[in-house]
């Protein structure tokens, strides 16, 4: 999974509201929408107001990323909740959070960025959630792709789970990576994903994509009308690709957002008797 820079995330709280347009005008969808249907949860099965979240800066390995924990409190407070940043970091911070008897904690290191529900002790997981909350974006952008073949760019943490669950899903599924033993490993465990080794080729032929890759992809290849949702960062995507398909975008909303109601869902009784 890419690093994201300070630089990459230092617009997030700011742009909610523009991204929410966007994600309304290409799918019909709002933030939350988009997560709920991502987890399978009815919007209204938790009340997100009954959620104190507390936000964890975390300084071990590269240490914390510029207004990283700022812009996860801003998504959970944009879905509802009531989020801040602890004032203290790591497992200070943690402890703090504990004793302040949040609800749902959040934090990141290099390696993994969870949702940890203090209720159910339960936690979700940042690249699921972002693999799910991509799928629920293409899924309504597209009318439905159920059925239809999705081509898969990267298969690294999110590109492969994105194969097991749109296979689950009801999808044809492609997968290529410039690293073809990546695919191939892919391809293995998740029986019925096709590998195609020429990655420029598959973007060609594709109509659905998912590029969770870092790498960028000439917008001659392309395919005219192709819908790509795209949580591959740095997102390098031109004017032209713009005109061309329907591209969905953003470097931590969709997913955190998703990682945070599939968090909060773990709360849920089903109807209360
Ligand atoms: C969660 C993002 C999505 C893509 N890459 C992941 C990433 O950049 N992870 C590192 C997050 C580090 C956060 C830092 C802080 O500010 O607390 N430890």
């Amino acid at each position: 999974m890419t690093r994201l820079t300070g630089n990459d995330i230092k617009d997030v709280s700011q742009d909610l509201q523009k991204l929410e347009d966007e994600l309304i005008r290409l799918t019909g969808r709002k933030i939350k929408n988009i997560a709920c249907e991502a987890v399978g949860m009815w919007e209204h099965a938790i009340n997100p107001e009954a959620f104190n979240v507390a936000v964890v800066p975390v300084t071990s390995g590269l240490g914390v990323i510029s207004r990283f924990t700022e812009s996860v409190r801003d998504i959970c407070n944009w879905l509802g909740m009531n989020a801040h940043v602890t004032k203290t970091t790591d497992v200070q911070g943690f402890a703090e959070a504990i004793t302040e008897k949040a609800d749902m904690i959040l934090m990141a290191d290099d390696n993994e960025f969870i949702a940890y529900n203090t209720e159910e002790m339960r936690y979700s997981d940042n690249s699921s959630c972002t693999a799910k909350g991509y799928i629920a974006a293409l899924n309504a952008a597209a009318g439905s792709i159920l059925g239809k073949e999705v081509l898969v760019v990267g298969a690294g943490r999110v590109g492969t789970k994105a194969c097991q669950f749109l296979l689950a899903k009801g999808s044809k599924v492609a997968v290529t990576d410039i690293d073809l033993e990546k695919a191939r490993k892919v391809a293995e465990i998740h029986k019925g994903t096709r590998v195609i080794e020429d990655v420029e080729e598959a973007i060609r032929n594709a109509d659905y994509i998912i590029n969770a890759s870092p790498a960028h992809i000439d917008t001659g290849n392309i395919k005219e009308g192709a819908v790509i949702s795209s949580p591959g960062v740095p997102h390098t995507f031109d004017k032209e690709a713009y005109n061309k398909a329907v591209i969905i975008h953003d470097p931590l909303v969709i997913g955190a957002a998703t990682m945070i109601m599939q968090s909060a869902y773990y709360s849920y009784k089903g109807c209360r008797r």
